[in-house]
């Protein structure tokens, strides 16, 4: 039978505190109107970005029975959405699980977690961007930020980018696999206060740019923010360009709404004060054409 709303495997880690993975993406992909089933990976007390003594409980020996339970009850998935996974061993694992769930061809979208701001995070090392190289051939869409892109092509951390030097990253990340390539959080050559993100399409040929303000803030979180309403929009049957531009103007307003405030910045954005703002139409957004 069909499910009345669309839905998603979640699979990522539960940190309880910071807005972090799924205690970022379960209430936004839900705010979206779509079912949210969460595959802990792993559980911590906090994400790893800025908070020290965490625990950590690696939860791969969990999953086969877990994944199996589901498979059991014959669940159809119209996605399956992952990102920060814990070790190589769980990239198998996972691989594994995606191609179980294969049968009902859902929209694979990998965001290839490793790193951010020019370094790998703090439980990832080389093995880990090596295994994530080959886990991104079984995407349709890929969400790298900057520093993952360059980790993923073996390319040194750039402080500035040319549109063709863009461009060419977002060939060369298709080629490995994934029919769809978004890079976020690139400094914008031209002006100092921009960044922008820039997706690829394979199968037309064709570039899309969104451009936003800098804002001197790191939020953890607001990848997997961004990746999560690159989901809810696709699977509201969103364009690509429009895909992009909700998500940048989202995770742009987060940032916002968070910012004024005294608080520490590794607690993640107030998503509880712009999850609304996920359930108004689309509106005239501002993406480009990459010529
Ligand atoms: O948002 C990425 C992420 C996910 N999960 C954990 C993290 C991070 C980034 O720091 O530490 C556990």
């Amino acid at each position: 039978m069909q499910s009345p709303v669309s839905r998603v495997a979640a699979i990522h880690d539960l940190s309880g505190f910071g807005r972090a993975s799924l205690t970022a993406i379960i209430p936004i992909i839900s705010s979206m109107g779509i079912q949210v089933c969460p595959v802990p990976t792993a559980i911590l007390s906090t994400h790893t970005g800025g908070f020290e003594n965490y625990t950590f409980m690696d939860f791969t020996d969990q999953l086969e029975g877990y994944i199996e339970h589901w498979r059991s009850l014959k669940i159809k998935f119209d996605c399956i959405y992952t990102g920060f996974l814990g070790s190589p061993r769980q990239v198998d694992m996972i691989s594994r699980c995606i191609k179980t769930f294969n049968n009902c061809n859902p929209l694979i979208v990998i965001d290839p977690v490793v790193g951010d701001n020019g370094e790998l995070y703090d439980t990832m090392n080389m093995e880990m961007v090596e295994k994530m190289r080959y886990f991104i051939k079984l995407a349709d869409i890929i969400t790298p930020n900057l520093t993952e892109a360059a980790f993923l092509l073996d390319e040194p951390y750039p402080d500035t980018f040319e549109e063709k030097d863009m461009k060419e990253w977002l060939c060369r990340l298709a080629h490995m696999g994934p029919e769809i390539v978004i890079i976020t959080s690139v400094p914008d050559p031209r002006a100092k206060k921009k960044t922008y993100s820039v997706a690829y399409d394979s199968d037309d040929g064709r570039f899309w740019k969104v451009a936003c303000d800098y804002i001197p803030a790191h939020f953890p979180g607001t990848g997997d923010a961004f990746t999560s309403v690159i989901v809810g929009s696709m699977l509201q049957g969103d364009s690509l360009p429009i895909a992009l531009d909700r998500a940048v103007q989202f995770v742009t307003l987060a940032i916002r709404a968070s910012y004024g405030y005294k608080y520490p910045e590794r607690e993640g954005i107030l998503l509880e004060r712009v999850l609304d703002n996920l359930k108004g139409p689309v509106t005239a957004g501002s993406y480009e054409i990459l010529e």
